[in-house]
């Protein structure tokens, strides 16, 4: 983790030269290690989404460190091209360069240049990477760089790699959309009073930060009981109030009916109905209409749903100082009755960091814990004289991580 803790965030800007050593039993210099602690640190600097948390580093031919770039964001530059693109406007000639990156470069034209094509255009002749990319369109990079004459080595610090984005290569397997799930909450966990007020209980700072988020993913999820109680519009607003840039299909969840005139329908008509309470249904339904980042908005028995089910990969929690002791509360109950079940969560300093202050609301920002090893293995036929071999569930197992 400690590639996530921040420290040596500004690594990759430090002109002096590192440690070139003489002599490397690995297949990598310390020079070449160095350089990837710097493109994993940048890479957090990110945001979570649709796209991977990806740094690079491009080192010269004496082993400094010549430029540092990282990926903002779906629809931005990558983080290859990010770090080329500093090289090249600070007049750096790139020929005969390494560049460490955390992902292998991707090999297709997405909504930015391939990167593989941009390195080889750079002149650049040798690249690290930690991970390959498991994206199919994406992936293959390595292939096109080597086809080129560029060495290509992998590996590098993978397991630091792996568990900076391990919910997003959880869901690029499971071909769903990355989740995103926010509360706007009072002290005591209530995300309305008890007459169902519940406008407005973030700061205006919560509120430009969770309309910014709303610009940049694909889709926003509510239950109809929210559309029938709330009718909210789940537009992405600027200050001023009004729908502004990229706006995010907006997506109903449940049984019931959208009212012909509920605000939901806004004046394009992007609302998406899905006729099912299944969160793992609603998942693949809106996978199939293109949506790779979901934020999750309300109400209680849904953000209950997608929590209980592990479908949640990023949490973000607007904490407001207010105490109302009644009214309704954030989650409905996760069908967990014993500590031993609960579902662990830790701090993600990845994209702004754990904690921010916003305004008088502090922002939590979580991912699920990984799951952790029981300590003890159990052997099946040690413990048991049926056949069946699944391993014991513990704590850790039925933790959101665990899914
Ligand atoms: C890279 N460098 O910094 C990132 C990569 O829609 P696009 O064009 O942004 O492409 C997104 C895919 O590209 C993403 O799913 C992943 O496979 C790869 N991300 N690749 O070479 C980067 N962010
Ligand atoms: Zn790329």
């Amino acid at each position: 983790m400690s590639a996530l803790n921040g420290s040596g965030l500004n690594a990759g800007f430090n002109p002096a030269p590192l440690d070139a050593a003489p002599f490397s039993p690995a297949p990598f210099s310390a020079a070449e290690s160095a350089a990837m602690q710097a493109a994993l640190a940048a890479a957090a600097q990110g945001p979570r989404g649709a796209n991977p948390l990806v740094g690079a580093v491009v080192v010269g031919t004496d082993g400094r460190l010549l430029a540092t770039g990282y990926h903002r964001g779906a629809g931005t530059a990558h983080a290859e091209a990010d770090a080329i693109a500093q090289a090249t406007a600070a007049g750096l000639d790139l020929r005969g360069a390494a560049i460490v990156v955390t992902l292998e470069p991707c090999n297709h034209c997405g909504r930015t240049g391939p990167c593989a094509q941009a390195i080889i255009d750079a002149g650049i002749t040798d690249v690290i990477y930690a991970v390959d990319d498991p994206h199919d369109p994406a992936a293959g990079g390595a292939l096109t760089l080597r086809a080129a004459g560029v060495r290509v080595r992998s590996e590098l610090a993978a397991d630091a790699a792996l568990d900076l984005n391990r919910r997003w290569f959880d869901a690029v397997a499971a071909k769903r959309p990355f989740v995103t799930l926010h509360i706007a909450q009072t002290l005591d966990s209530r995300i309305a009073a008890s007459d169902g007020t519940s406008q407005w209980i973030s700061s205006p700072e919560s509120l430009a930060d969770n309309h910014a988020l709303r610009g940049r993913i694909d889709a926003i999820l509510v239950g109809t009981q929210t559309v029938l109680i709330d009718n909210p519009r789940l537009t992405a607003r600027n200050a001023d109030g009004e729908a502004d840039g990229k706006q995010p299909l907006r997506a109903v969840m449940g049984y019931r009916g959208i009212p012909d005139d509920a605000a939901i329908h806004g004046a394009d008509g992007n609302v998406l109905h899905l006729a099912t309470r299944d969160p793992s249904e609603a998942l693949d339904q809106l996978f199939a209409h293109g949506v790779r980042h979901l934020m999750v908005e309300g109400g209680s028995r849904i953000l209950s749903a997608f929590l209980a089910a592990g479908l949640v990969d990023e949490l973000i929690i607007y904490l407001a100082p207010t105490l109302l002791g009644s009214g309704t509360a954030a989650l409905e109950g996760l069908g967990i009755t014993t500590l031993a079940d609960a579902q662990q969560w830790e701090w993600d300093p990845a994209s702004g960091g754990a904690v921010q202050v916003l305004g008088r609301d502090l922002r939590l920002h979580l991912r699920p814990a990984t799951p952790a090893t029981p300590a003890t293995p159990v052997d099946p036929a040690a413990t048991s004289t049926s056949s069946d071999t699944t391993p014991h569930r513990t704590g850790a197992d039925t933790a959101a991580g665990g899914n």
